[in-house]
C-alpha cells in the first residue's frame, strides 16, 4: 500500500497539523523559535506509516529504535548501529527510495551537506562513506524503514579543530549549481502539507531530461536554520522541467533546502534557503 491511498496517512497528517498549529499558537508572537525541539517525535513514531516521517528528526530514539554511533566525532567513514527495542543491533531493514539506509550530515551553519548510503555488516554495523568535513559542530541523521515504520534518528557530532561559521544566505526563489538554474515556487506553512515546485533550466532553456535519482526525479531534504530539524520532501510528479513536491515542514522559520538531481550521469546538489510561515 502506498502512502497516497493509505487512509491512515491522511488522518495522521491531519492530527500532526493540528498538533503543530497548537504549538504555533502557543509560541505565537514572542519567541517562535523556542518551541520544544521534538514536539511530535513520540506520537509520530507510535503512528508511523510506511514512507512517512512526521517528526522533526531530532530524536536519537523513536519507536523503540535507537541510533547508536560508534563515535561522537567524525573523521572519514562513520560507523553506527540501529538498536531495536531489545537493545540488540537491527539487521533487517526495508528499502526506501531504493536504499536500506539513507544517511545525512549537515553542519550547524547548514553548510557541508552530505547524503550517502551506508553499507551494513552482518552484525548490523553500518559504515557511512563520509568525506572528512571541515571542523565544526554537525548533526548526523539516519533514515530507514523497519517493520513498516519510517524512522529518522539523529545525533550531534563534532569534527575537531578551529571552526568558522558561515552566515545563512537569505531566503530566495532561485538558486544555481553547475550551470543549472533552479526556480523554487510555492508558499510553505509549518505543520501543513504544501506544494513546492522546482523548475530546472540551463542557459535559459527548460531541462526536461533529468535522469532518475533514487527512483525519483529529484531528492529534496530540508534542515531548520535554528535547530537542524529534518524534513524529507516527497516527490509528486513532473511536468516538463517543473518538479512538484509535497512540503511538510514541522516548524516555522528558515530552512536550508538541498535539491539533488541527476543529468548525464552526474549528480548535482543545489541549496536554497526557504522560509516557512
Ligand atoms: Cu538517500
Amino acid at each position: 500500500m502506498t502512502r497516497k491511498d493509505n487512509p491512515m496517512f491522511t488522518i495522521t497528517r491531519a492530527l500532526a497539523a493540528v498538533a503543530a498549529a497548537g504549538l504555533l499558537t502557543a509560541a505565537c508572537g514572542s519567541t517562535p523559535m523556542s518551541m520544544p525541539s521534538t514536539p511530535m517525535s513520540t506520537p509520530s513514531s507510535s503512528m508511523s506509516m510506511p514512507g512517512m516521517a512526521m517528526g522533526d528528526g531530532l530524536a536519537a530514539e523513536s519507536g523503540g529504535y535507537t541510533f547508536a554511533p560508534a563515535s561522537s566525532t567524525v573523521s572519514g567513514p562513520f560507523q553506527f548501529r540501529i538498536l531495536g527495542p531489545d537493545g540488540r543491533a537491527v539487521t533487517e531493514f526495508e528499502p526506501e527510495q531504493t536504499k536500506l539506509m539513507h544517511f545525512y550530515l549537515v553542519r550547524s551553519d547548514l553548510t557541508g551537506f552530505q547524503h550517502v548510503h551506508p553499507t551494513m555488516a552482518a552484525d548490523g554495523t553500518w559504515t557511512a562513506p563520509l568525506t572528512t568535513p571541515a571542523a565544526g559542530a554537525y548533526r548526523v541523521y539516519t533514515q530507514f524503514v523497519v517493520k513498516g515504520a519510517d524512522e529518522v534518528l539523529s545525533r550531534p557530532v563534532t569534527v575537531p579543530g578551529d571552526a568558522t561559521k558561515t552566515a545563512l544566505p537569505a531566503p530566495s526563489a532561485t538558486t544555481s549549481v553547475d550551470g543549472f538554474t533552479l526556480a523554487v515556487g510555492g508558499k510553505v506553512m509549518a505543520g501543513m502539507s504544501h506544494e513546492l515546485t522546482v523548475d530546472v533550466s540551463k542557459d535559459g532553456r527548460p531541462v526536461t531530461d533529468l535522469q532518475p535519482y533514487l527512483d525519483t526525479d529529484a531528492h529534496l531534504t530540508a534542515f531548520h536554520a535554528t535547530n537542524l530539524a529534518f524534513a524529507h520532501l516527497h516527490p509528486q510528479g513532473k511536468t516538463g522541467s517543473k518538479l512538484t513536491f509535497e512540503a511538510m515542514l514541522p516548524q516555522a522559520g528558515d530552512w536550508r533546502l538541498f535539491i539533488q538531481f541527476q543529468t548525464d550521469n552526474v549528480l548535482h546538489t543545489a541549496a536554497v534557503t526557504i522560509s516557512a510561515a
